[in-house]
């Protein structure tokens, strides 16, 4: 197995999770979202994935994109450690939950994203800033009072699932952008036990070879 990836990139995290909690090895192949221009551009790269975004995933002769699909074909593939529940509304949920940060969030703050508002709209980085707390805010909100429903240790109940996954990089990120977190108590305090955990710690972007 193979991943294409960016030690900052939240969608790459999300599959070196799932890896990790599947005790599945792989060989991790940095892709560099900001150096000579983002070599996610680069030739070689579109040729792997034209969406020119990573996380790129290889298993033998099977080539993946989307972190979600990658991480539903392990699902299904590698069963151990299951990260969805079995009954089918408690899984529809957590999908759900997955997508309210995956679908939601992370698009709105994606490189590309910001690139261009700095860019092309020519927004300043106070700007910037806002636009980041705003999404962040808006959808911690709603994710917060979800989990105030669904949490037991960890997103929903006590096995730790897909929207753990999606939700680490999330927090991460807010964390780097400097944002008040201490609104969300319940997300923070799924996020401390979930930090506990070793699978978890070894997918922290700083423990990747291309960490910076
Ligand atoms: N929905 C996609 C999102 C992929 C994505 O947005 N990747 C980001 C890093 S987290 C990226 O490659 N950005 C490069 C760019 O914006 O140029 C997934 O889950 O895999």
């Amino acid at each position: 197995m193979k991943l294409y990836g960016y030690w900052r990139s939240s969608a790459s995290y999300r599959v070196r999770t799932a890896l990790n909690l599947k005790g599945l090895s792989y060989e991790y192949e940095p892709v560099h979202l900001v150096k000579d221009g983002g070599q996610q551009h680069s030739e070689a790269y579109r040729k792997l994935n034209p969406a020119r975004l990573v996380p790129t995933f290889i298993d033998g002769d099977v080539k993946l994109n989307q972190s979600l699909a990658i991480i539903e074909y392990l699902e299904e593939c590698y069963p151990q450690n299951p990260l969805l529940p079995s009954a089918p509304a408690d899984k529809a949920r957590v999908r759900a939950l997955a997508y309210d940060l995956a679908c939601e969030l992370q698009p709105v703050t994606n490189l590309r994203v910001l690139q261009y508002l700095t860019g092309e709209l020519n927004c300043s980085d106070k700007q910037r800033s806002e636009w980041i707390a705003n999404w962040v805010e808006k959808s911690f909100t709603a994710f917060e009072q979800r989990l105030t429903e669904y949490a037991g240790d960890y997103c929903y109940g006590n096995s730790v699932t897909l929207a753990d996954i999606c939700l680490i990089p999330q927090v991460y990120n807010a964390q780097r952008f400097n944002l008040d977190l201490s609104s969300y108590p319940t997300l923070m305090a799924v996020h401390e036990r979930l930090q506990a955990l070793d699978a978890v710690q070894q997918a922290r972007p700083e423990n990747q070879a291309d960490a910076q």
